[in-house]
């Protein structure tokens, strides 16, 4: 399924976020960016220990502070067929009054950011929080969904596609539902 929003293809597919063609694949890592499960760790095995090492790097560029919730870096993609990463550190959920939304919404949009600073111009987002960070998928793909709507109707001709994947069907229907 795909709409068109202001000159950029936004679509959803199902499928695993190290296999697709885009320019950038968006990491849903934690604020360490030393790896772990799900997503972060599909994506540190496929683009092997270049990454790490690239992560290691930028952590020692902000002087070994951890990357915050809601903010994004990007660094190689090492052996992905992609461009770049972006890391992106989503909410752990804490049953919605922590600033949950905002900080997921802030996901999203320091990831767009990073793209377009790097002149990236297809983009693959998995379900950031949804997994390990226990997000509820209903409530996330609404955040999702209408901050990347938002994004690309303030930044016409910045992106030629938004893509997200979604590892079940189950959340790809939920997605959908966000984007109806
Ligand atoms: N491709 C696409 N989607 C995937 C893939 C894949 N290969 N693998 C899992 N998903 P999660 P989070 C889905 O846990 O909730 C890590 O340990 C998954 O089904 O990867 O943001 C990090 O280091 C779910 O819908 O990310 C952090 O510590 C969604 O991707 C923590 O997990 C996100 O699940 C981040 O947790």
């Amino acid at each position: 399924m795909h709409v068109e929003v202001n000159g950029t293809t936004l679509r959803l597919v199902q499928g695993d976020i190290t296999n697709q063609r885009v320019d950038a694949v968006v990491n849903a890592a934690n604020s360490s960016l030393m790896g772990g499960g799900g997503v972060d760790g599909a994506i540190h095995r496929k683009g092997g220990p270049e990454i790490l090492e690239a992560c290691k790097k930028v952590r020692e560029e902000m002087g070994g502070a951890k990357l915050p919730t809601g903010e994004a870096v990007t660094t190689t993609a090492g052996n992905m067929p992609v461009e770049k990463v972006i890391h992106t550190v989503g909410p752990v959920w804490k049953g919605g009054d922590a600033g949950e939304y905002e900080l997921l919404a802030n996901a999203y949009r320091h990831s767009l950011e990073q793209a377009a600073e790097h002149g990236l111009k297809t983009v693959a987002f998995p379900s950031i929080s949804t997994g390990a960070y226990g997000f509820p998928i209903e409530e996330a793909a609404e955040v999702a969904i209408e901050t990347i709507r938002e994004f690309l109707e303030n930044h016409p001709d910045t992106f030629d596609e938004v893509r997200m994947v979604l590892f079940s069907v189950d959340d790809l229907q939920e997605y959908e539902r966000a984007l109806m």
